[in-house]
């Protein structure tokens, strides 16, 4: 049963990966689109695709979610309810140690994955609660369920995730508005690129003798849990490809 159609949704970071993933199958469920990220000529060419091959509306808004008065100037142009926020952007930069790594990639990851996902939030959840109707859904990471060296940040950031979506379904208690989050392990998207930033090979070894999950696999999870009835609240779901047992356990073939 289809309980999206005719809704309205942000997703941030919809320029790839699970975002643009989310995307799609969100306007192929009759979503109307609210999507941000970075790079304007790929959002612009998701608008185009998505509007004439399933009759959405898609709204693009090229900005950085690290710019509180940007997050706050997109959220001001949304002309209608928000029903779903979807706060994807995310990303892991470096795998240098504490005593290392570079405060700039630091710096980017809690800017992005924690204070802009906040800004969102804040500004969303405002309006939803009003509404007493809405549902935000956070994507976390097995990396905010366990630590693993070469990633004090990252695991810090998404650790962070977590507890910024169970605090915030305890500050909407009493309201009918879901909080919601995802936590994938090893996903196949161009988030290993970012880690090692643009070394394809590093990234590739990553995933070398082992099959990961893709983009599509977390959308749809994405998408279950915002289908739920309206009185249900998937609080997380951990989920790894079959040959990932924990953060740093990957079988791989030979
Ligand atoms: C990405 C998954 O296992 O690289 O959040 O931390 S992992």
């Amino acid at each position: 049963m289809n309980r999206l159609q005719g809704k309205t949704a942000v997703i941030t970071g919809a320029t790839a990966g699970i975002g643009m993933s989310t995307a799609i199958q969100m306007a192929d469920s009759g979503v109307d689109l609210y999507l941000t990220g970075r790079r304007e000529e790929k959002l612009n060419q998701l608008k185009e695709d998505l509007e004439s091959r399933y009759g959405v509306s898609v709204t693009p808004a090229a900005f950085d979610i690290q710019d509180s008065d940007a997050c706050v100037k997109f959220v001001d142009s949304i002309d209608k309810p928000v029903d779903i926020l979807v706060n994807n952007a995310g990303m892991a930069k470096g795998t240098d140690p504490v005593y290392s790594a570079s405060f700039d990639d630091w710096n980017t990851m809690i800017d992005t994955n924690i204070k802009g996902l906040l800004y969102l939030s804040r500004l969303i959840s405002a309006q939803m609660k009003e509404r007493n109707a809405g549902h935000i859904i956070n994507v976390g990471s097995i990396a905010g369920h366990e630590s693993y060296p070469g990633g004090v940040v990252y695991t810090a950031t998404k650790h962070a995730v977590k507890a910024i979506t169970e605090a915030t379904k305890k500050d909407l208690h009493g309201t009918k508005v879901r909080v919601s989050m995802v936590s994938p392990g090893l996903v196949e998207t161009e988030f290993s690129e970012v880690r090692f930033s643009g070394d394809k090979e590093k990234a590739g070894s990553v995933y070398k003798g082992m099959q990961p999950l893709v983009a599509q696999d977390i959308a749809e999870i994405i998408l279950f849990i915002a289908n739920r009835p309206d009185h249900v609240n998937i609080m997380d779901t951990i989920v790894f490809p079959v040959d990932q047992s924990s953060s740093t356990m990957v079988h791989r073939d030979e």
